[in-house]
């Protein structure tokens, strides 16, 4: 006779289940409706709400028998799972968010009317997501690349998206052209690769095809594309929009975001290293700092202006193309965002936030800019083609923090329950009693810019570009004019590295010929540098003009930023002196940055005065990763150390770098193994927290052949 057998939960050996539970087969989560919300002693269920006895096992018919098509609960998990991935962006794939607030520190009533702005001390919450644009959901963080930067303010009169980038000009002046711009610098089309990289034939085919491209080509190029934290960039509306106050009154605007922490750019060969060691560099690092309470936060400034100064310009200011520079309009701060808190989940919330540039609010419009007027439409034809539904506002984090009433209905994952009858508009259930549903609001609603444009020819149907939008190499020969001497020298080594990867030959004579509008020397050192001649400069339709340079388009000229928010590692081993290390930690932490201690070995470690675990091991925490190093070692220690690849790597590549290194006579032995030479970087460890931010860039042509 057969057994009888034992209940599902009773059958697998307990040792089994524990082990496989992780947590003595006691965790027993539920996942309301409601959110998400946690609860230890919640009963597991299916999404039908039914208590599940077994997590472990399938039923199965006998032990060793096939597992029955009967089982709903496994078949709902697997049903689940395998639809658990949506499509990515199409570009912005890879990003990273954080919730945060606005807190206005200027009112600008007499600009405009959006909520946010009228009176200091209003704070809106906020939503920001930043992303590189090239690579795919999985790609790393430090490709060189522009970086998104999208924020999405939930004001009492509905959401407001500014969809911006760390550049404040664009490829493109037109957004006929953005599915040609993005399909050029993705993967190419047959072969699948190069993944997040610029630095291959059809971007540079496309590029070299199109001078407009020429300006944003000089950023990309710039530093700027190699950020040493998302904390450390700015962030531009790029587009002009316009700003509308309570009479009517317009003006244009650009904005801009200042990072507190000021901007701090990584070299070429850290990034591509810390690629390698830490494909979630900034991710991590964003995360990291809001969960220690370390918020990073912007300034917004506005450069405003009208219509009146835009005419008298030598560019239009409906170019995506174009900067004003702020020698011209200063950028005045009115606000600061502080981002205050991590999601609590990443596809809920970083994956599944919307934006779309359309999203404005009352006191805010819309240029005629035709890349704008593009993506105007293409954020919400996105949305559903990633989220599946035009319900997709709905979604917690995208869904307005205001009421929303309309007479929209139905649709897939229609989540609200609406009542009654009324479902059009006009109606008048009213009169007999019943809800007659929301009703417009002229006074207090949404109007359109009533003018269209004081320039527009008449309103003819044209395919065509305004004529100053034609000078594509002014504004380039600007930004490259206004860096400094190391970071021109980067441009050129930049360019150098794309094109040496470029296979077809003509391309990188017509980038050379392009190069040659924007300047001589930049051309020439980019022609030696890939050992081809000069070609003739491309005709260029208009310009370039010589514009005074801005200084405030450099990083390096901005000056060294402080410690506050930078990251130093900290090397020891068994028999460091303890009471050096805990002085070395105070000091840099007094000054706002972090330790991250690292040693040959992770656990306890006996030191000179007591014993201390390491926050990393060494050959897993490249100084790369970290602003500045420092080391405290005793001889013996570093001399056994000095036979350690990734010891002396540490040392080589901080040098390389260009980062403060400091150190104790002990570490002497290492240095020498590792080429570093005395400088004002390369300091003993009492004058180390005082200029450990900085990078000492004339070390550069030291180490590396620039171009
Ligand atoms: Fe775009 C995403 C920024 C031009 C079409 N864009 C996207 C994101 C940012 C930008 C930051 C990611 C948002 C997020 O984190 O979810 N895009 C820009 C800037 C542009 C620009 C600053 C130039 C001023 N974009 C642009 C054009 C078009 C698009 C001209 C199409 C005509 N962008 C899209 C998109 C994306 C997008 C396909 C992909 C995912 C998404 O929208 O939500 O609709």
């Amino acid at each position: 006779m057969a057994k009888t057998p034992k209940p599902q939960s009773q059958q697998a050996p307990a040792a089994a289940r524990d082990a496989s539970l992780g947590n003595g087969g006691e965790t027993h989560q539920h996942i309301p409706h409601d959110g998400g919300h946690r609860d230890a002693d919640a009963h597991l269920t299916t999404n039908q709400g039914i208590r599940v006895s077994d997590n472990q096992n399938s039923l199965k018919a006998g032990a060793r028998g096939p597992t029955l098509l009967e089982d709903f609960v496994l078949r709902e998990k697997i049903f689940h799972f395998d639809h658990e991935r949506i499509p990515e962006r199409i570009v912005h794939a890879r990003g990273s968010a954080a919730h945060g607030v606005f807190e206005c520190t200027k009112a600008i009533p007499e600009l405009t009317k959006a909520a946010p702005f009228q009176e200091i001390g209003k704070q809106t919450p906020l939503f920001t997501r930043f992303s590189t644009v090239a690579g795919g959901a999985g790609s790393v963080d430090t490709p060189r690349d522009v970086r998104g930067f999208a924020v999405k303010f939930y004001t009492e009169e509905g959401n407001w998206d500014l969809v911006g980038n760390n550049i404040p000009v664009f490829f493109i002046q037109d957004a006929m052209k953005f599915p040609d711009l993005v399909h050029a610098v993705k993967m190419e089309s047959d072969r699948g690769y190069p993944q997040a990289a610029s630095a291959h034939d059809t971007f540079w085919d496309f590029v070299s095809l199109m001078p407009e491209t020429m300006h944003m080509i000089m950023w990309a190029m710039s530093d700027r594309t190699i950020p040493r934290s998302l904390r450390t960039i700015e962030g531009f509306g790029v587009n002009t929009f316009r700003l509308i106050n309570a009479k009517g009154e317009h003006k244009f605007v650009k904005f801009h975001w200042k990072p507190v922490l000021g901007l701090q750019s990584t070299t070429w060969d850290e990034a591509v290293k810390i690629a390698g060691a830490d494909p979630d560099f900034h991710r991590r690092d964003l995360f990291e700092a809001i969960a220690a309470g370390d918020f990073p936060a912007w300034d917004l400034g506005l450069q405003v202006f009208d219509e009146a100064w835009a005419v008298k310009q030598d560019f239009d200011v409906l170019d995506a193309t174009k900067l004003i520079p702020e020698e011209l309009i200063p950028v005045e701060i009115v606000g600061r965002m502080t981002l205050n808190r991590n999601p609590d989940n990443f596809f809920a919330e970083t994956e599944q936030v919307a934006f779309c540039p359309a999203n404005v609010v009352p006191g805010i419009d819309f240029s005629n800019d035709p890349l704008l007027q593009g993506r105007l439409f293409s954020y919400l034809d996105t949305q559903l083609k990633r989220l599946g539904s035009t319900n997709f506002h709905q979604l917690p984090i995208n869904a307005p923090k205001c009421p929303m009433h309309n007479f929209q209905r139905d649709g897939h994952m229609q989540t609200q329950v609406p009542k009654g009858r009324a479902n059009y508009e006009p109606n008048s259930l009213s009169e007999i009693g019943e809800p007659g549903g929301p009703r417009e609001c002229p006074e207090t609603g949404f109007t359109s810019l009533t003018i269209n444009d004081e320039r527009n020819d008449g309103g003819d149907k044209l395919r065509i570009r305004p004529e100053l939008f034609a000078d594509h190499y002014s504004h380039a020969r600007l930004f490259y004019r206004s860096q400094t001497e190391i970071e021109q020298a980067h441009i050129a080594s930049a360019l150098t590295f794309e094109l040496s990867k470029v296979a077809l030959e003509h391309v990188r004579t017509r980038v050379l010929s392009r190069l040659r509008n924007i300047d001589e020397d930049l051309a020439q050192r980019v022609a030696d540098g890939l050992a081809m001649p000069l070609p003739k400069a491309a005709p260029a339709a208009k310009g370039p003009i010589d514009m005074k340079p801005s200084p405030a388009l450099s990083i390096v000229g901005q000056g060294q930023p402080p410690l506050t928010g930078r990251k130093v590692g900290l090397l020891f081993a068994e028999g460091s002196d303890k009471a050096m290390i805990d002085k070395l930690k105070g000091e840099i932490e007094k000054a706002g940055g972090t330790v991250f201690l690292v040693a040959p070995k992770i656990g306890e470690l006996k030191l000179k005065g007591g014993t201390l675990k390491a926050d990393g091991q060494l050959a897993g925490s490249p100084s790369v990763l970290f602003d500045a190093i420092a080391s405290i070692l005793m001889p013996d220690q570093a001399e056994q150390l000095a036979r350690d690849g990734a010891a002396v790597q540490w040392f080589m590549d901080a040098f390389g770098h260009c980062k403060t290194i400091g150190h104790c006579p002990g570490t002497q032995v290492i240095l020498d193994k590792a080429g570093v030479e005395p400088d004002e970087g390369v300091v003993p460890i009492e004058s180390f927290a005082k200029i450990a931010p900085a990078r000492h860039w004339d070390r550069e042509p030291k180490v590396r052949m620039l171009a």
